[in-house]
């Protein structure tokens, strides 16, 4: 229990040390070459986990012939940046703090300062190439430039994404449908990353390399060329099994946080065939990514490191296909937290069985410390939590003392140790299951008296103290005002030189190009400023100050936006704009960054401005956001000129929201049942009561309330109602 204290705070420290030491330690090195894969939401539908009995995998299995399989393989988190910082850093998420998509890692210390995997490579002699997606959110770009040598090929996106809709429109979402893809190949960044690869095999190098290629797919959006899908039958597509009273052995805690779209998977799997198009177009994605690896393993048999060169294969994290009445990660169950895990060591390495299998639950945090091990770094020092798993690659049925830990969101664990996987949530409620004899975790053992043993067994395995975040740093609600003489002398000083447009200054004119700018964070972000302010209109009078400043989003709507700090949650936003166009009505785009990429939320329609420069008068316009959680959100340009002037996000006003369960009442249509006499209040999204009254039994809720989603506070709590819709 002290011991984690210890480590959280020595770990700092430490770190500059680590540095330190591998620079003064730079040297040749005669290690194997490292091929590293890592595919995003890989689950275990590859064919040799056996995880989905359809897939078609005959690259990855031949290269799973080839090395050792860590068949019980975990995520550190079941979320890609989190997984992704983990991995790279060695460090457990709940030291870093970096839990979700949203912690970028360059705002968190203990990760951007550690002592990056490919970092450890270079300072010991080895050229290092990143091509894809290996990081999610990436640490600061000189943390970045000190542990790449080559970034030519760095990212490129989940696209191309969906252009003919697919899927009925209750269904889908951005992230959820699929199209069989008949542009080129090269429209997929997979294939022009794979290709880089290809050719880095194909050239002469110096030094042993660390080659990481990052792919995309199986990720959503479920695009890839239509050749993949034709590998599978829609008719014959199986959906994975499922328990129809599974849920019912499960705590409330989890169910309330994950499982919140219950709703949504009754509705793919009661809508035609959606369910069977959903898997098809996975194991389609998974399918192509497969192809392109086998593409780089004949690339590597075919050139001079062939003999030399290690390859380890991972995803970063599962995925539930409707197990669980769920879609998606995020969640300690084994579907979220299962993933592939290959490695191939270099060949003639005698004592190593091709083709063995590791049933020890490893983690994906013993990556980076099996490499040091097999490459024979130098140890990394007071960072790395995981364990070479070295030992078991030369006996896979060995004794291994260790054991992988999972972690969603502070205080939500997952132990896996031999056959047990046990889950434990924030608020002390848990899961046990023996995964060996129920790998689909049907049968919650935690509270059986008889299993009490294990239960205090592996709690032991639970860290004792994790990251919460520092409580200050929380923010609300925005409110800035661009025409503050706090902005004007802001603007002053982050750019000394620039020149305020002259009096008179009519807007033509500060629409000239030296004038766009590409992100620029509000200053409550307090995260730093990029980017270049926009404008001072002097004539305009705005606010309480003499000149009227404002950011402009430019007409070019991919370039231009303005980005709002992460928040808790968000109420109503409020824009005070005005359209550049004096003829023509715009529109900017209000988006909400979600799991892995920014979704728009609603288009803002702004009129033109017929005499924008003589005009003081604003266009208010105001969006409710309602939601009740963390929350990133920024306007984006439309196809006009659009000048801010002013944002406000107020906080969604009433707490304890997250059980929207029929706790306390139940509702038929307009029908209200209680089930003990109460006083209820309804209020709307934006806090406003409009509805009170004690009921003793039921009652019928009036018309002019109207249909929409609604806050019920009751003596016995609060939830929320959609009214007009199944509760
Ligand atoms: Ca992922
Ligand atoms: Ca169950």
């Amino acid at each position: 229990m002290e011991n984690n204290k210890l480590i959280l705070c020595g770990i700092g420290a430490c770190l500059a040390l680590s540095n330190t030491q591998a620079e003064e330690q730079k040297k040749e090195t005669t290690g194997p070459n490292v091929l590293f894969i890592i595919m995003d939401d890989m689950c275990d539908w590859v064919k040799f986990l056996g995880g989905n009995n359809q897939v078609l995998t005959p690259n990855l299995d031949r290269l799973a012939a080839r090395g050792v399989v860590f068949s019980n393989a975990y995520t550190a988190v079941p979320l890609s940046n989190p997984s992704r910082t983990a991995l790279m850093t060695g460090i457990q998420p709940f030291v870093t703090g970096v839990y979700n998509n949203t912690h970028e890692i360059s705002n968190y210390p203990i990760a951007n300062n550690s002592l990056f995997m490919p970092r450890h490579f270079k300072n010991n002699g080895y050229k290092t190439i990143i091509s894809g997606k290996i990081f999610h959110t990436k640490p600061s770009s000189d943390v970045m430039t000190a542990m790449w040598d080559d970034m030519t090929n760095i990212d490129g996106g989940y696209g191309p994404f969906i252009k003919n809709q697919t899927l009925p429109v209750e269904i889908r979402e951005k992230w959820r449908n699929y199209e069989m893809w008949t542009g080129p190949d090269t429209d997929f960044a997979d294939v022009r990353n794979s290709q880089k690869i290809i050719d880095y095999l194909g050239q002469t190098h110096d030094k042993p390399f660390f080659a990481a290629m990052g792919f995309y797919r199986p990720h959503n959006p479920y695009t890839a060329p239509k050749r993949y899908f034709d590998l599978y039958n829609l008719e014959d597509i199986k959906l994975p099994e499922t328990l129809p009273e599974d849920l019912d052995d499960i705590p409330a805690y989890a169910i309330n946080n994950f499982i919140q779209d219950r709703e949504k998977t009754a509705l793919i799997n009661a809508t035609g065939n959606c369910a069977q198009q959903l898997v098809r177009a996975y194991l389609a994605c998974v399918s192509f990514a497969d192809d392109r690896i086998g593409m780089i393993l004949d690339a590597l048999d075919a050139s001079p490191y062939a003999d030399n060169t290690m390859i380890v294969l991972i995803g970063d994290n599962g995925f539930h296909h409707g197990e669980k009445e769920r879609w998606g990660k995020t969640a300690l169950w084994r579907e979220a937290n299962h993933v592939p895990s290959v490695i191939v060591p270099p060949k003639g390495v005698s004592s190593i069985v091709p083709g063995s299998v590791c049933t020890t639950p490893v983690s994906l945090i013993d990556v980076y410390p099996t490499l040091v091990d097999i490459c024979k770094l130098p140890a990394v020092e007071n960072q790395l939590a995981g364990h070479s798993v070295l030992p078991l690659l030369h006996n896979p049925n060995g004794d291994w003392a260790h054991t992988s830990i999972s972690t969603f969101l502070p205080g939500n664990f997952v132990v896996h140790h031999k056959d047990w996987n046990y889950l434990r949530y924030a608020n002390g409620s848990h899961e046990l299951y023996n995964v060996k004899n129920d790998e689909n975790e049907y049968n919650n053992l935690a509270e059986k008296p008889e299993y009490k043993y294990m239960v205090d067994s592996l709690s032991k395995f639970l860290p004792a103290t994790w990251y919460t975040g520092p409580p200050e740093v929380t923010v609300n609600s925005i409110s800035e005002d661009f025409s503050s003489s706090e902005w004007d002398t802001e603007f002053l000083r982050l750019n000394p030189t620039y020149i305020r447009p002259t009096a008179g200054t009519n807007f033509g004119a500060i629409n000239s190009a030296d004038r766009y700018f590409d992100k620029y964070l509000l200053k409550g972000a307090v995260l730093g400023t990029k980017g270049t302010p926009n404008c001072i209109i002097p004539e305009i009078t705005h606010g309480d100050a003499n000149v009227a400043i404002a950011f402009r989003l430019a007409n070019t709507g991919s370039s231009s936006y303005m980005e709002f700090p992460t928040m808790n949650n968000a109420g109503n936003i409020t824009l005070h704009v005005r359209n550049g166009n004096s003829t023509a009505d715009g529109k900017i785009t209000l988006q909400k960054y979600d799991a892995e990429d920014w979704t728009t939320i609603t288009e803002l329609p702004v009129k033109f401005a017929n005499s924008y420069n003589a005009t003081s008068i604003d266009e208010v316009i105001s969006y409710p956001v309602n939601l009740n959680e963390e929350v990133k959100l920024r306007i984006h340009g439309g196809d006009k000129f659009v000048q801010v002037f002013r944002v406000d996000v107020t906080p969604f006003g009433i707490s304890g929201l997250n059980n929207f369960k029929s706790e306390f009442f139940s509702l038929q249509g307009r029908k209200l049942t209680v089930r003990q006499p109460t006083k209820i209040s309804l209020y709307n999204t934006m806090g406003a009561l409009i509805y009170e009254k004690i009921i003793e039994h039921e009652t019928e809720l009036p018309a002019q309330i109207g249909n929409g989603i609604f806050l019920a506070k009751t003596g016995m709590g609060t939830q929320k109602i959609f009214l007009n819709k199944e509760l």
